[in-house]
């Protein structure tokens, strides 16, 4: 295994200035003509021509019409002999691959009988032998010829300019993509298909075919992704002033698919589960992620496609930068602010669970990595996520506007280019000369180039004296793989002071500057400790410090129960609000997690109180309070998750941690019971189903509050809450309250659970989406007695379960490795030897998704004993097998160094 490294970076020797492929389409053995038109590149310094390839068999190689010369070094088929000077030159290469038996789901597969492709990142060479880089961009003409009965809808990027019968009941379609593109944007598709369409017409007043194609039985399930897609066509112009570039803008979906959704030219394909919806077998969840999935990858029509990563060490350029967008999206469509607020919490909730880990564990790596093995691995949380954190960042140090500005020189001096995430920066603040972002350029860079979480620590002291307020914010980052010493970033804390007493919000009177008499502002760290002096206080405020989470770092703050229940019950930042909670809830977790006199009984059930009843008055107080949205309260009331209380531990006791989150639910259940019951019956929807925030909003609350009384129902032993469920279960009319009784029912262990399982099996048995959901449900179920393990084993057998279908594999095997905490780490190390099992498995059939099982155990460090010499031994025995891929090679080293 060969790390490849972003310093080596090197133009191309030569480049592509026009493809012409013609497809003769076959699962058994598809025939890929490839004719280019190339030149010699006169910056470089004159080597031979090497293409990239993977699994391909050569039939002729022909330059200008002859026969050449050739050899093969490795995978690459490299050209010597080619025609001296810059003039271009043609060369024709003819290989054939077999779809069929293509489970990696890279290059050319099929899917249910229809042809899918996907080339991000290195998946082009598997169709034929290229230069396989993002840097190299070309000009495409595309002609696939197939069997017209089985496939009669052809489809490539850009615009169809020719179709017509063949002979043998074969027919053929020719596409010209209008624009230049990287390959890893090629795509083709060739099935049975049916298409809802849509005109539009832009602002600027062109015409265009949106067209949504999917299998003939799901073209019902269209209409959200559409209205989906309409929704971002109008956002990017009037947000942005970027209009769509293309007469015909396809989306395809695909039920096996790797990730969520591909933004190739004009052809976006899909994941199907992030296409198809309607109320009675898509949940709200799935609504809102549809919205943001459609809206993400037409977003990269400019941001990665027209402008796009002159290599993959700049993934995030456009990652990063497109999650913003998408998120930004959400929340304009969201409307209200606490509409908008509510997605904030949704997305820092994922960050802090998923890339806080990742940042802390052997995957860390900068938003700009330094070296890879498998670019595949490099699809990370870090990229996307703490990517467009970055990117947020920037936004808010220049202002929405001037982000707006930003983008618009960083368009006019890029379009049409392969270029680096400095390039990205530079244009937001040349944008912005004034602006903090320019003044601190360089060291705001370090984002992009130093991984791990900074932590900023808070320390405030009051003098009565002088009525002053001092407030020290020191900044600090751990050591990570390869980085051993850190430099300060660039933090941008917004903050507000609030009255202990009276929980108002204070104006700031910040020493030595003049006062504008606002209640928030922005601080900008660039010191490894800064004092900040507020003056004018007549008492001790309540800081309230990161607002809306205004940077990626995690705030040490000893704020007293007092102070906090103060923030939870005033502040007007509701994600500091939120955090507010979520930071009692924490506290009392560890706690109890640290008190080895907190013993559970003969039952596994804590025999103590764990709550505080002022911290259960708080949840009160939210839950009852009438100025607050139902989907605000349904955050505030869910406590941190097992995954997030683990972060905050040096040592983890999986076990213990699960045992004190479960016995705080338990608590929580029964001391609320009656503000439950009440919080159920206020929320019920009476109107039809819309996917809307508001009513989405409240079908989460009343779904929390089911399960919690039937939580309740279990300890009580009361059985009317089970029954409601299953009623409920019964007769809804839409999935989100169908699922969120069946979870109910599941979760809280009832006799009713199974019932309901098979009643849900029977009802929905030819849904895959929702047979996907019954799957993750029963592997994701809270472990009683060690239950869960041998349920996923017996789910893995069920006729409906396939290790090839990713969805599927990732509903019950990551739903357990994963997503299930308690369960998969059993003390006999059970979990780990399936999950060992697993990626072996996995890996002989899909690299991809195997390498990503393979991360469950990414922070085995952290365990105690015995999990932890359980866990080592298990990843061992996967990096012990001689003939892993290179994607699960480079995870299970990287875990053992
Ligand atoms: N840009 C897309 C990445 C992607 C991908 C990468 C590797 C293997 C399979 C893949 N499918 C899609 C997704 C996106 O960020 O929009
Ligand atoms: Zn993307």
């Amino acid at each position: 295994t060969i790390a490849i490294r972003r310093e080596d970076y090197t133009a191309p020797a030569y480049w592509i200035d026009s493809v012409e492929l013609t497809f003769d389409l076959d699962p058994n053995k598809t025939r890929v003509l490839n004719r280019m038109v190339l030149r010699r590149n006169p910056e470089v310094a004159a080597e031979p021509l090497k293409l990239d390839g993977d699994e391909l068999n050569l039939a002729r190689v022909l330059v200008n019409g002859q026969g050449t010369s050739f050899k093969m070094e490795g995978a690459r088929l490299v050209l010597e002999n080619l025609p001296e000077g810059n003039e271009p030159f043609a060369l024709e290469i003819f290989t054939t691959c077999c779809p069929a038996k293509n489970t990696q789901l890279m290059g050319l597969y099929v899917s249910q009988g229809t042809f899918f492709t996907q080339c991000e990142a290195e998946g082009f060479r598997r169709i034929t032998y290229f230069l396989d880089r993002p840097d190299v961009m070309a000009s495409y003409t595309v002609t696939l010829r197939a069997d017209k009965a089985q496939y009669p809808v052809l489809l490539s990027n850009g615009n169809l300019v020719d179709s017509g019968d063949l002979e043998d009941g074969r027919h053929f379609a020719k596409w010209v993509d209008p624009h230049k593109k990287p390959c890893y944007l090629f795509a083709l598709v060739a099935g049975k298909l049916v298409a809802r369409e849509q005109h539009i017409r832009s602002r600027s007043g062109t015409d265009h075919l949106l067209q949504v194609y999917v299998r003939p039985g799901d073209l019902g399930k269209t209409e959200h992704a559409m209205n989906s897609l309409m929704y971002s066509v109008a956002w990017d112009e009037a947000r942005f002033g970027l209009p769509l570039d293309l007469e015909r803008f396809m989306i395809v979906a695909t039920s096996d698919f790797n990730m969520g959704a591909m933004e190739n030219k004009g052809l976006n394909i899909f994941n199907t589960k992030y296409v198809l919806a309607s109320e009675s077998t898509a949940t709200d969840t799935d609504f809102a992620n549809i919205e943001s999935v459609v809206g993400h990858e037409y977003f990269h029509n400019w941001t990665g496609n027209r402008v796009t990563c002159r290599d993959w060490f700049q993934l995030s350029l456009k990652e990063g930068l497109t999650v913003f967008r998408d998120q930004e999206f959400s929340m304009d469509l969201a409307g209200s602010p606490s509409a908008r607020a509510v997605k904030r919490i949704e997305d820092v909730r994922v960050l802090r669970t998923a890339q806080f880990p990742e940042d802390a564990g052997p995957m860390a790596h900068p938003v700009r990595p330094d070296s890879y093995v498998e670019i595949n691995n490099f699809y990370t949380v870090t990229i996307y996520e703490k990517g467009a954190e970055v990117v947020r960042m920037q936004h808010n140090l220049v202002g929405r506007e001037g982000f707006a500005k930003g983008m618009k020189l960083y368009f006019e001096r890029h379009d049409g280019q392969a270029v680096t995430c400095d390039d990205f920066v530079q244009a937001i603040a040349d944008a912005n000369p004034a602006s903090p972002l320019a003044q601190h350029l360089p060291q705001f860079k370090r984002w992009y180039s130093q991984a791990g979480t900074p932590r900023v620590r808070a320390t405030g002291r009051y003098d009565a004296a002088t009525r002053c307020y001092a407030l020290t914010l020191s900044q600090s980052c751990a050591a990570t793989p390869g980085q051993s010493e850190k430099l300060p970033f660039v933090i941008p804390v917004e903050l507000g002071l609030i009255d202990a007493r009276t929980g108002a919000a204070l104006p700031l009177h910040l020493s030595g500057e003049e006062s504008s008499g606002n209640t928030s502002r922005v601080v900008v760290l660039t010191e490894a400790s800064q004092t900040l002096t507020f003056t004018n206080l007549d008492a001790e405020p309540v800081p309230s410090l990161l607002r809306g989470f205004s940077a990626p770092v995690v705030l040490d703050i000893d704020y007293t129960d007092a102070q906090l229940l103060t923030l939870l019950a005033h502040d007007t930042d509701a994600f500091n609000r939120w955090e507010a909670g979520q930071r009692l809830a924490l506290r009392i977790a560890i706690n109890s997690i640290a008190n080895n006199a907190l013993q559970t009984g003969g039952n596994g059930r804590f025999e103590h109180q764990i709550l505080p009843a002022e911290f259960v008055d708080a949840m009160r107080a939210v839950l009852r309070n009438p100025s607050l949205d139902a989907a605000f309260k349904e955050l505030v009331l869910t406590l941190p998750s097992e995954t997030y209380i683990a972060e905050q531990q040096e040592v983890v006791d999986p076990q213990r941690i699960h045992a004190v989150r479960e016995a705080m639910r338990e608590q929580l259940a029964v001391s609320l019971q009656a503000d439950w019951e009440w919080a159920w019956e206020q929320n019920q929807d009476t109107g039809g189903y819309r996917p809307d925030p508001v009513s989405s909003g409240r079908r989460a609350l009343s779904g929390l509050a089911l399960h919690m009384l039937c939580i309740a129902a279990q300890r009580t032993g009361d059985e009317v809450w089970p029954g409601k469920a299953y009623q409920r279960f019964k007769v809804a009319s839409n999935m989100t309250d169908r699922f969120n009784a069946l979870t109910a029912l599941v979760a809280s262990g009832s006799a009713l659970a199974a019932p309901a399982l098979a009643r849900f099996h029977a009802l929905f048995k030819d849904e895959p989406l929702v047979i996907d959901k019954w799957f993750a449900l029963q592997a994701g179920a809270p472990d009683r007695g060690g239950n869960v393990l041998p349920a996923v084993r017996q789910l893995m057998s069920h006729p409906d379960f396939s290790l090839k279908n990713p969805n599927r594999a990732r509903s019950v095997i990551f739903s357990y490795c994963s997503a299930n905490p308690g369960a998969f780490h059993r003390a006999d190390a059970a979990g780990y030897v399936f999950w060992s099992d697993r990626v072996i498995e996995l890996d002989a059939i899909n690299p991809q998704v195997a390498a990503r099982l393979a991360r469950a155990l990414d922070r085995w460090k952290k365990l105690a004993d015995p999990w932890r010499s359980a866990a080592r031994e298990a990843i061992a025995r996967v990096a012990a097998k001689p003939d892993l891929s290179n994607d699960v090679r480079e995870v299970v080293t990287r875990a053992l160094a």
